[in-house]
């Protein structure tokens, strides 16, 4: 059983008046992007957890090779948790099967064309071997797999990010979605 199950297990999930969004996929899809333009049309609000794992020191040190932190995951959740109970979150990160589920309303999964995606990480300044991994990792479909197998089928959401008319489309659609879930769900906070 791994660390996640241990949590829905243990922690109830309470009722929330605004919904939590994931916004996921390989890096350079356009997720802190597109989740900084969500949380100003919608007023969300945005969680780059690659800032708060610095931030907060939530890592085991850096991955020299790969150029990354390695994630402390129990110290990520537990550092999460308080935050994403009352909801209102937009939760943005290049991966997403270590949240508990019952965390998110909606996850998005941000996707880009080979073509468009090299240059963007070419771009980073990133070394070959991260930018193959990244690369791989897209063609692969690796992180809607792993977004396929962690939530509900109808709660995941693909979306192309190749340009900038395809994010405001994207924006435009988080925000209805959102109007929708709020319209759905006035009474849902209990007493
Ligand atoms: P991520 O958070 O997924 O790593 P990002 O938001 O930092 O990605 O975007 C990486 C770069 O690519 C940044 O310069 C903005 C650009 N970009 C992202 N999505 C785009 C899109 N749909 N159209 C045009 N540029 C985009």
């Amino acid at each position: 059983m791994d660390s996640d199950s241990d949590y829905e297990t243990e922690i109830p999930n309470f009722p929330r008046d605004l919904p939590n969004i994931l916004i996921t996929g390989t890096p350079g899809t356009g997720k802190t992007t597109t989740s900084e333009m969500a949380a100003e049309a919608t007023g969300l609000t945005h969680i780059n957890v690659g800032d708060l794992v610095k931030a907060k020191s939530l890592h085991e040190g850096l991955d020299t090779e790969y150029d990354s932190y390695i994630l402390d995951e129990d110290k990520l959740i537990d550092e999460m948790e308080e935050m994403m109970r009352p909801g209102g979150k937009i939760v943005d990160f290049h991966t997403c099967e270590i949240f508990p589920e019952r965390w998110f309303d909606l996850v998005i999964v941000l996707r880009t064309d080979n073509g468009v995606l090299y240059p963007r990480l070419e771009s980073r300044g990133y070394n070959a071997k991260k930018i193959n991994e990244n690369m791989e990792c897209e063609i692969m479909q690796v992180v809607l797999e792993e977004a396929r197998e962690s939530y509900e089928e109808q709660i995941v959401i693909e979306l192309e990010s190749n340009s900038i008319e395809q994010m405001e489309e994207n924006v435009s659609r988080i925000k209805a979605w959102m109007e929708s879930w709020i319209a759905n769900n006035s009474n849902n906070k209990q007493q």
